[in-house]
């Protein structure tokens, strides 16, 4: 009674899927929703319907209570420490090495995608496992044992931030270039787990698109997402994508089977 209904998936993707010559992927945090991460839009689980992002997500907040800060970030370092990837992770991973080329750009901080064996990932938001100084951005990865919350760099004395994008700063020029070059030259974009509502990864489907690349968008949720020229799978990445791997690779089951 238990049982899940079976993932629908287009026989047309399958066929684009294993015909790409290059795929981009999109990643947000609904991937890691299933390795029990909370997202952050989602209205009653997500970080945004508890905290205020300009209380914990800009620099000016970082300005104004960086204990705060640092502290929420601390909590969350604690839960992806505890998480492990997801079926779709892994299935991601699969996918890479079976494609002649698959770029993936990820608007995660948590590093699943890189655990689940995924080798050409793309961080747009940086990574919380790392930290840097607020003053100076040097990269720190360890700090002297002074007792300061947050602590402070080595080098320059300036209080530690977590290495991640916050709003209102740039995302790191060569990961936009090559999310931006993937964009425009891939064949197939997957948009996966993204409420889309965050520039600037939010445009790099539509230009996918524009330049001609079949566009296919999974999230449980689609209705946000309108245009009839995407390929919408309703349905969580840990199932869909896992379908999809072997409806576009049948041999690959009996292969485990066997
Ligand atoms: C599942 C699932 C399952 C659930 N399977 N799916 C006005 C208009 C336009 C733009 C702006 C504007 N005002 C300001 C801006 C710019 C701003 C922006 O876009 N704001 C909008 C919110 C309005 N952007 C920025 O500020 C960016 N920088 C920038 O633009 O710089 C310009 C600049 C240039 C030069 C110099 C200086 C500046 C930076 C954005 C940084 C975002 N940072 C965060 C925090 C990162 C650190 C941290 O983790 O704490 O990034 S915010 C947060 O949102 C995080 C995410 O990466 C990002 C995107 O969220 P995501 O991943 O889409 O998650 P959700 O929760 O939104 O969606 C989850 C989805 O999963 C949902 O759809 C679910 O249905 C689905 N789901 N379970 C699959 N099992």
């Amino acid at each position: 009674m238990n049982e899940k209904p079976a993932v629908d998936i287009p026989a047309s993707l399958a066929e684009a899927l294993r015909g790409a010559k290059h795929v981009a992927v999109l990643t947000g945090a609904g991937v890691s929703a299933e390795s029990g991460l909370p997202t952050f839009r989602d209205p009653m689980t997500g970080l945004w319907a508890k905290y205020r992002p300009e209380d914990l997500a800009t620099p000016e907040a970082f300005a104004r209570d960086p204990r705060l800060v640092w502290e929420w970030y601390e909590w969350r370092r604690g839960l992806v420490s505890a998480a492990r990837p997801n079926p779709g992770h892994l299935a991601l991973a699969e996918m890479e090495r079976r494609l002649p080329r698959l770029s993936l750009f990820t608007q995660n901080v948590d590093g699943l995608h890189q655990r689940a064996g995924s080798r050409n990932v793309v961080e747009l938001h940086g990574n919380i496992t790392r930290s840097k100084c607020f003053d100076q951005e040097h990269a720190a990865e360890s700090w002297p044992e002074t007792g300061d919350v947050p602590p402070r760099c080595a080098r320059c004395g300036s209080p530690l931030r977590p290495d991640v994008v916050w709003f209102g700063e740039a995302l790191p020029a060569s990961a936009l270039a090559a999310a931006w070059d993937a964009a425009e030259s891939c064949d197939l974009f997957f948009s996966i787990g993204t409420s889309g509502m965050v520039q600037p990864a939010a445009s790099l489907s539509h230009q996918a698109q524009s330049r001609g690349a079949t566009v296919a968008i999974i999230n449980p949720d689609v209705s946000n997402f309108v245009s009839r020229s995407q390929i919408l799978i309703q349905g969580p990445s840990g199932r869909v994508l896992p379908a999809l791997l072997e409806k576009a690779w049948p041999a690959s089951r009996t292969t485990h089977e066997g």
